[in-house]
């Protein structure tokens, strides 16, 4: 018999500034999944942004903008469930009961939270150190079997596998246990100006952040001042971080390995392959833009498509509850 499809989740912050990062590590892989995964199903999760100070005037704006980005990418709400978190009450529901099983000495030793805190952490909002168990709920209360992200996320996926594993031992099996799924190439993209990190929205550079709806001309500057090292050898390396992730970001906007990449600009110098780079992306994000661009101004459309996502959403989680409830003693 043939293997069952993956039933996939995955959530994506609304901020109207999603990266070549989020792109490459996330949204590609969502687009892809749609026609592996029954269901697939992919959520906006403003829930998770409260997490952090933020504007309520402004949260739904973000939420709408990020949806166009996803539809504008390829998201196409026949063949997957796509709503927003909040739309689905379950959601909460189910973070409070995964607290039972959920230490504090867990979600203490997450990376991220430290990170973002720094020395702050007094400061730091209750939300964003329970972040990882609302996380948890959104894979777990759809049963979901894979989850695809960026390598940033790995933590954050190893713990919701072990809260279903523990919430299974103590109340029986109800949970299923997620797989993490990483982009081959491309599961983290680093900063263009500072390699050595991440790229991402809030810590790291302007110039060195692309985003998915820049245009032509700062997409070409932005990878044009990349920075790379003093060799001139297109080659991956530990000790060459900035040239390693320009051959990703060329090897993803081709489709094809870092191997083909090095081969294609041996003997090449730093020029040549930083236009081919740049050529990539413009290709790669151009397309995504002009769509956004039309999705955009249509609200009533995308707040139609998120609602009719929810109902969908919001069956399949409701069952999940039924059971998690029940498990547990409630009524
Ligand atoms: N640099 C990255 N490379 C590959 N994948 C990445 N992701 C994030 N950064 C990279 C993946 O994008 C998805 C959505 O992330 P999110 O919802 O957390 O969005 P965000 O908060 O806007 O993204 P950042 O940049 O990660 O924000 P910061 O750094 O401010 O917290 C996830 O699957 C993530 O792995």
């Amino acid at each position: 018999m043939a293997d069952p499809k993956p039933i996939i989740f995955s959530g994506i912050q609304p901020t109207g500034s999603k990266h070549l990062g989020n792109f490459i590590g996330a949204i590609r892989q969502y687009v892809e999944g749609q026609d592996r995964g029954e269901p697939a199903i992919f959520c906006v999760v403003d829930l998770h942004s409260i997490s952090v100070p933020y504007d309520p005037g402004d949260l739904r704006e973000r939420v709408l903008d990020t949806a166009a980005i996803l539809l504008a990418a390829g998201l196409d709400p026949e063949r997957c469930i796509f709503f927003r978190q909040s739309d689905v009450r379950e959601h909460t529901e189910m973070t409070w009961l995964l607290s039972a099983v959920t230490s504090h000495g867990d979600l203490d030793r997450m990376t991220q939270f430290k990170e973002k805190v720094g020395k702050a952490r007094e400061l730091a909002s209750a939300a964003l150190f329970y972040y990882p168990v609302l996380m948890a709920s959104d894979v777990l209360v759809y049963r979901a079997t894979e989850v695809p992200v960026g390598e940033d996320q790995r933590q954050h996926v190893e713990l919701m596998r072990e809260i279903a594993r523990r919430f299974n031992a103590r109340f029986g099996d109800t949970l299923v246990v997620p797989e993490l799924v990483l982009p081959e190439v491309g599961a983290r993209i680093m900063d263009l100006q500072e390699p050595e990190r991440k790229m991402s929205t809030t810590g790291g550079t302007e110039q060195g952040t692309v985003l998915v709806l820049d245009d032509e001309k700062t997409i070409r500057k932005k990878v044009g001042s990349a920075v790379t090292d003093s060799g001139r050898e297109v080659r991956a390396a530990p000790d060459k971080p900035g040239v390693t992730n320009l051959i990703d970001i060329l090897a993803v906007a081709r489709g094809t390995g870092r191997a083909e990449i090095e081969r294609e600009f041996d003997g090449a110098g730093y020029g040549d392959f930083k236009k081919a780079v740049a050529d990539g992306v413009v290709d790669l994000l151009g397309p995504v833009r002009e769509r956004y661009e039309e999705l955009r101004p249509d609200e009533a459309a995308l707040e139609a498509t998120l609602a009719a996502g929810a109902e969908k959403a919001r069956e399949i989680a409701a069952a999940t509850m039924v059971d998690v409830r029940a498990r547990m003693g409630f009524g």
